[in-house]
């Protein structure tokens, strides 16, 4: 679907109660490009309902009343973990009591399992493994796309491409023409976090810094990959840092064109080195949708991942300027190892409830946003 074949839809007027939102609303009316203190007049203002209904304008001017969802499915084939990220509950270091490490028939075996739908995209992101070899990625991914053809391969956050093009003794495009050799269809948007460097010392030490995950998104458009792109929210950065790493995403996007789904993650604290920090709150939530979708003008989608913000606020978002709110998971472990209290997937038809009960009119897509049209357990992806 073309991001401009949707009509524009006026609805209502602007109204706030807030002045330093006029000249935004101005602008967002006239579809220009919000500067880095509009940004963070709208992260600092109070008035929800104005912000929101600038996004949703946005948003139905992109998408109409569509909100979109697939049916996916998770795969994280190791917990084990060089970075020791204060951020993550999920990584541990070699040698610990409770690691696991999937041998390939395993993973191959749970791709297949839990399924009462036919899933269109695996999922797969893990821990960056001191001694997995190289090759042992490219055979998970082979072996996948052997036994699962159909499905959409989403693999590799840009923290493993990096890490896995090092573990090889390869270039980052070197290694990138080997996963799509090997089946890898697009990357994920996970390990971009927050990409100012006070806070990533903090937060994710040992990983690659901001302008690495950048340039390695960067490269991955060049070589024909499409990617995602996340931010995680909530722990100890500020409104500055937050519309930093928006408007860098938004430069990147300039380039290349190459990302097509903005996910902001709420920090889960829980079990984590970072576990005295409070949870993020419903009005922080609906914030980043809402900012995200206003100053990345350049990115089709804006995604509400259920799992973070839980159902109820997802469904919310779909009216605060998200389009988007994930698919069916199936088996989630990164937040619920950080005290997630979502369920570990979701079925469809309560994907769908959730969007028309929002008033919203839901579409089933691939990774790539296709249309997929289903005839019990198999479908079919319109091109
Ligand atoms: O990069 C880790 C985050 C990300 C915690 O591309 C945490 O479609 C909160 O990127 N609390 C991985 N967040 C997940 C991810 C993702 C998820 C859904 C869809 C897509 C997509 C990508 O999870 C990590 C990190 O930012 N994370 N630990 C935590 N304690």
């Amino acid at each position: 679907m073309s991001i401009s074949s949707l009509g524009t839809r006026p609805r209502h007027s602007f109204q706030t109660d807030d002045p330093v939102l006029e000249p935004i609303a101005e602008k967002v009316q006239a579809g220009e490009r919000l500067s880095f203190e509009d940004g963070l007049a709208l992260y600092r203002s109070g008035d929800i309902l104005a912000v929101g209904w600038m996004a949703n304008l946005v948003r139905e001017r992109l998408h109409g009343d569509l909100a979109f969802f697939n049916v996916n499915r998770h795969i994280n084939p190791t917990n084990v973990c060089i970075a020791s990220c204060r951020l993550c509950a999920f990584g541990r270091k070699k040698g610990s009591a409770d690691t696991y490490t999937m041998a390939l028939e395993e993973a191959w075996e749970t791709a297949g399992k839990g399924l009462t739908e036919a899933v269109t995209e695996f999922h797969i992101v893990g821990g960056l493994h001191p001694d997995l070899p190289f090759e042992y990625f490219m055979d998970l991914v082979s072996g996948l796309k052997k036994r699962y053809p159909q499905v959409h391969i989403k693999a590799f956050t840009m923290v493993e491409v990096a890490f896995l093009a090092k573990r090889g003794k390869m270039s980052i495009v070197e290694a990138l023409e080997r996963m799509k050799a090997a089946g890898v269809d697009s990357c994920p948007g996970g390990g971009a976090e927050i990409f100012a460097d006070r806070v990533r010392h903090i937060i994710c030490d040992h990983k690659i810094d901001g302008s690495e995950w950048l340039e390695t998104a960067r490269l991955t458009h060049l070589a024909g990959l499409r990617s995602n792109a996340t931010m995680l929210y909530g722990h100890i950065e500020n409104d500055e840092d937050r519309v930093d790493h928006l408007l860098k995403l938004r430069a990147v996007q300039d380039e290349t064109g190459g990302f097509q789904t903005f996910i902001p993650l709420s920090f889960h604290p829980e079990n984590t080195a970072l576990g005295h920090l409070p949870k993020s709150t419903g009005m922080m939530d609906i914030k980043q949708i809402a900012v995200s979708r206003l100053l990345l003008d350049n990115f089709a989608h804006i995604k509400s991942y259920w799992q973070m913000v839980t159902p109820k606020m997802a469904q919310i978002s779909l009216r605060f300027g998200a389009d988007d709110i994930d698919g069916t998971v199936i088996e989630e472990k990164i937040y619920h190892d950080a005290g997630a209290s979502t369920p570990q997937g979701m079925r469809r038809q309560d994907l769908m409830r959730l969007i028309t009960e929002a008033g919203r009119v839901p579409f089933e897509r691939d990774t790539l946003y296709r249309a997929v049209t289903r005839d019990e357990a198999s479908f079919t992806v319109a091109i």
